[in-house]
């Protein structure tokens, strides 16, 4: 039987974090050997919203060992950057025309983005989501492993899918259709817990990787000790109950993250708290984060010490990723009428 086909990526804007462990790279490891894998960096993302350098490549490098430190399997998913696989800009002008001014404008994560440019806002902030679709269509996508953050961005690139789908394929989604459609219809898959851990110093926002201060992430290559103190000067509240609701949100971000690296459910997280104090729950999750961490931040630097072998990594998943895009855009380009290359 075919495997479904799953893609996710990460922007190596900086150092990965635990919200991007949980919310997205722990369940790829999870998932790898049920679903045809592809997992990228999204270096391309990154120039949407602060300008190139040379800590964007060494950047890239460790997004990539970090996936290999986390456990991801080279041989079983296809693994590459982004900026590797051309076809990727091309199908994103193509998606371009074809998207509308209104429907990218409501996307909360520009809105969010964009206020700190002031005037100058990027073009590439605003069609940030449309290159997105093109990571997801080139490769027939049927699931998007993701955080909250990204499901509008992953309904718009449904969206999308349909109307060029109903254009230059119709009739596809009739009963008995024979009408092969553009692009697969993905879907997003977001974890019932951990889909937004939120940061150590507001915790009324996500934890970002680029957030200023740099308490409120814990980086997944940070020591045992930066880990400890973070964790005990996480913000909660002036109360002393533990207790997982929404007024407590920086209570409930512990909890969260406690019962997703342990497996327990929150309520079974929260049950072991009765009668104890803040402080003890800040003592246990920061060593739960602690030995999460610590082998994936040792596992990274070994393999940082590496290139050439990340090379070979990314030049065979390139490879493997080019074959399959280059199909989709082949097809694409002839419905719009481009003269195909010989
Ligand atoms: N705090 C989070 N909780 C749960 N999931 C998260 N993700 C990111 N932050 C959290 C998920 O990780 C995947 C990769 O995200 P990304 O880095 O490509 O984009 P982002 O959502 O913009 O992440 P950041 O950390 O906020 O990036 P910066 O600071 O560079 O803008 C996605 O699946 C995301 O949902």
């Amino acid at each position: 039987m075919t495997k479904k086909i799953m893609l996710s990526a990460v922007q190596p804007s900086n150092r990965l974090t635990i919200g991007n462990y949980v919310g997205a790279v722990m369940n790829w490891t999870k998932m790898q050997k049920d679903y045809d894998c592809i997992f990228f960096a999204v270096d391309m993302h990154v120039i949407t919203n602060s300008r190139g350098s040379e800590d964007l490549k060494r950047q890239t490098y460790e997004t990539i060992a970090t996936y290999l430190a986390c456990g991801l399997d080279p041989e079983a998913a296809t693994l590459f950057v982004q900026s590797h696989v051309k076809e990727h800009a091309e199908l994103s002008w193509i998606l371009t025309c074809h998207a509308t001014m209104g429907e990218v404008s409501r996307m909360t994560q520009f809105k969010d983005k964009s206020s700190k440019h002031g005037e100058m806002i990027p073009m590439g902030l605003f069609a940030y989501p449309v290159l997105m679709a093109a990571d997801i269509l080139l490769y027939q996508t049927n699931l998007v492993p993701v955080g909250a953050d990204q499901k509008q961005h992953v309904e718009l690139t449904r969206d999308l899918a349909m109307r060029m789908n109903n254009h230059y394929t119709p009739g596809w989604n009739k009963e008995g259709a024979t009408t092969k459609p553009l692009f697969a219809l993905p879907d997003p898959w977001i974890p019932k817990e951990g889909g937004k851990i939120l940061s150590l110093q507001d915790p009324t926002k996500k934890m970002s990787k680029s957030d200023a201060d740099p308490k409120a992430t814990l980086f997944l290559n940070d020591t045992d000790k930066e880990i400890e103190k973070k964790v005990k000067s996480a913000v909660t509240d002036s109360g002393s109950e533990i207790k997982a609701s929404d007024e407590k949100p920086g209570i409930l971000n512990l909890l969260t993250l406690q019962s997703v690296l342990t497996g327990r459910t929150i309520a079974e997280v929260e049950a072991a708290y009765v009668g104890k104090q803040y402080g003890h729950l800040k003592v246990d999750t920061a060593g739960i984060c602690v030995d999460t961490i610590r082998p994936v931040r040792e596992k990274t630097a070994q393999l940082m010490g590496d290139l050439t072998y990340l090379d070979q990594v990314l030049k065979r998943g390139a490879e493997r990723a080019r074959e399959r895009a280059a199909r989709t855009l082949k097809a694409v380009s002839a419905k719009i009428g481009f003269i195909p290359t010989t």
